[in-house]
């Protein structure tokens, strides 16, 4: 049986995160998967799948003394839509500005770019078992879906059929577009996990630095990359 994990399975859990009662100076994301940020995102909730990781800061400073506070998962149920609960101190507060500019982030170019490649996410018989394919393909330890020179750019276009979060080891990238429109809210800086979402096609840039070998890219779904949607790449 295939199993459709989604937004409630326990290991391929997406969050939705915001603070109850709302902070007013918002969340305030300067990092993600791959460092900072090179300027300060304001949120007022904050979506993620499995592996994606986000640095926030939160100025507690504005709320009351005594006041409860509650981390709220918009995407759990009973329980699991209750994350964390602060209660706010008298300290006092600290004299703390969020920098303007937090790092310097070399922006990856189309043009730079030596090849467009395709990879679907999608699901598919592996062995006459219902799996989860990468182009068609499941995983195998020999078949190699990417051949890359090293110190290159690429555009990879990923198209999915359901919620996979798709990990490229390596290299970080950057997320040039979802659909016809741009990067999405979450999608700053340097990414090492792009959550896909269902029929979803996003383009992404990658410059393969590093160090040369095999390496793997999969859905972190843990069912999904479990059941095969998993593939190599080589850098030489
Ligand atoms: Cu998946």
């Amino acid at each position: 049986m295939r199993c459709r994990v989604g937004t409630a399975t326990p290991d391929a859990r997406r969050l939705s995160l915001r603070l109850d009662p709302a902070p007013p100076s918002a969340i305030t994301q300067i990092g993600t998967d791959g460092g900072l940020l090179t300027e300060p995102i304001r949120h007022d909730h904050l979506e993620l799948a499995p592996a994606q990781r986000f640095d926030v800061l939160v100025d507690f400073s504005h709320y009351a003394p005594g006041t409860g506070v509650t981390l709220i998962n918009d995407f759990g149920t009973t329980a699991m839509g209750q994350v964390m609960r602060f209660v706010v101190g008298d300290g006092r507060s600290q004299n703390f500005k969020v920098p303007d500019r937090l790092s310097t982030i070399p922006v990856l170019r189309t043009a730079d770019a030596i090849v467009t490649r395709k990879f679907d996410f999608r699901a598919g018989d592996v062995n006459d078992h219902d799996g989860w394919l990468i182009s068609q393909a499941p995983f195998s330890p020999d078949s190699i879906a990417a051949h890359i020179r090293l110190d290159t750019t690429e555009i990879w276009q990923l198209n999915a059929d359901f919620h996979h979060p798709v990990h490229i080891h390596l290299s970080p990238f950057q997320v040039l577009a979802r659909g016809s429109g741009g990067p999405g809210p979450f999608d700053a800086g340097w990414k090492d996990t792009i959550d896909l979402r269902p029929g979803e096609q996003a383009k992404i840039l990658i410059h393969f630095d590093g160090y040369p070998g095999k390496y793997v890219f999969h859905c972190h779904n843990l069912e999904h990359e479990d059941m095969a949607m998993m593939a190599n790449l080589v850098v030489t």
